[in-house]
């Protein structure tokens, strides 16, 4: 369970004002103490995250923030992080102390700038209030939850309708990297390339997430390096599509004949997290880029870099090389991406593979909001490659895809 990357997980953050039990109630969900419970406003400083298995429904990431009211400096940073970790998040408890509820105005909280997912309202300290007043409460708010610490049975019903919303969000289908490309009982061929970036003894988690995927949706697949790809394709009959990294695309296209569909772990990625067209309109940026312009490259995650990293060296030489100017690369790994993105010129987002759908879709909304176009790795590699088209056609059901018609 624990070994469930976060990428995969759904997240689940508790927003409320200071002291309405958020602490409380993340212990109770996740069924031990990881969170400091205490009737002192404000103890909860920095979001806390646990990992924990919501039956039926499967692995998830619960994470406690801190109040929402607290308008100190110090209580403006906390927000600034709780709005930070909310990106992640796929549904938004939005807890409230039933004491204080004054009339339709629930907490007195504005969350618009904090989440705008999908929210529960979930009212605390139930064992408070009496039975009159919660009858009332119970119904100006139908859809609310109603919660109290000594009630384990408020606990159960809070998390069979978490599970409910989490069904509801979750269409596999669409989730899925494969099944809407290839049919059932067909074959994926992955092309893996074993250079100094690839660790040691293990496969990469776009690439493990691949090989389930198909087995998931009755899809055979086959693994094998460049060096072995011709051979392979050789003795495997009926090909349906094949998938190499992207930094082995001028090998892979050489090898793969031109009638068998040929895409890259992060533009499957693309396709199933991102905003696609978004992701794919941002290569017009290209040609309008002059010398010097200040480039942002985003990675999602911290991973170790190499001499010969993607993203820090083959891209930025190969954008250079191709449109024979000079720029300003920046580079950002990490989670809480710069808030003020519009002094960039072009933004080129690693595969993502370590973060979900909700925090790319946030990325991506925050530099459409700043008019900064947006790229991939793997579309920005078939592309310098020249094989943008070819790349992109299993998503349109055609080879012949036509850019111009996004
Ligand atoms: N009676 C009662 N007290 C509760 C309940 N839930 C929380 N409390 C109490 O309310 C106080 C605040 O609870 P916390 O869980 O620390 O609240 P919080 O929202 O995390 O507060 P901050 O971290 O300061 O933002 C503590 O004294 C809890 O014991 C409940 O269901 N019933
Ligand atoms: S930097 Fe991006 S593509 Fe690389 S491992 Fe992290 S999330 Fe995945
Ligand atoms: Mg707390």
């Amino acid at each position: 369970m624990e070994s469930t990357p976060r990428g995969l997980r759904r997240h689940i953050a508790l927003f409320g004002k200071t002291n309405s039990g958020k602490s409380m109630l993340f212990n109770l969900l996740t069924g031990c103490d990881n969170a400091i419970v205490s009737e002192k406003a404000g103890t909860t400083t920095d979001p806390v995250l646990k990992n924990m298995e919501l039956l039926p429904f499967g692995p998830v990431t619960l994470i406690d923030t801190a109040g929402l009211d607290d308008t100190t400096e110090l209580g403006k940073k906390r927000i600034k992080k709780t709005r930070d970790v909310s990106r992640r998040a796929d549904i938004g408890l939005m807890l409230a102390d039933v004491n204080e509820i004054n009339n339709a105005n629930i907490n007195g909280v504005d969350y618009k700038d904090i989440f705008s997912g999908k929210k529960i309202d979930v009212f605390t300290k139930c064992d408070l209030i009496n039975s009159q007043d919660l009858k009332n409460i119970k119904e100006q708010f139908p859809n609310a939850v109603f919660v109290s610490q000594d009630d384990p049975q408020s606990i159960e019903l809070l998390k069979n309708t978490l599970v409910q919303t989490l069904k509801e969000i979750e269409v596999s289908d669409e989730d899925s990297l494969i099944c809407s490309l290839v049919p059932r009982g067909g074959t994926v061929v992955m092309a893996v390339s074993i250079d100094s970036e690839a660790p040691k003894g293990r496969l990469i988690l776009p690439q493990v997430q691949l090989i389930r995927d198909c087995l998931d949706h009755g899809v055979k697949v086959c693994v094998t390096r460049e060096t072995e790809l011709k051979e392979t394709l050789a003795v495997v009959s009926a090909v349906d599509l094949v998938v190499a990294d992207s930094q082995i695309f001028n090998i892979v296209n050489n090898i793969v004949p031109a009638n068998i569909p040929l895409t890259s772990f992060s533009i499957l990625l693309a396709h199933q997290k991102g905003n696609f067209k978004q992701l794919l309109k941002g290569i017009d940026q290209i040609k309008n880029l002059k010398n010097n312009d200040p480039i942002l490259i985003l990675e999602a995650c911290t991973h170790n870099h190499t001499h010969e990293d993607i993203g820090r060296v083959k891209i930025p030489a190969l954008l250079e090389k191709y449109t024979g100017k000079k720029f300003n690369f920046h580079f950002f790994s990490g989670y809480n991406i710069n808030e003020n993105p519009n002094e960039y010129s072009m933004a080129i987002l690693c595969g993502s593979c370590m973060i979900n759908k909700a925090e790319l879709q946030t990325r991506l909304k925050l530099l459409s909001e700043n008019n900064i176009p947006v790229t991939n790795y793997g579309i920005i590699l078939a592309f310098l490659n020249g094989i943008l088209e070819r790349c992109t056609g299993i998503f349109t059901g055609a080879n012949n895809f036509d850019r111009t018609a996004l």
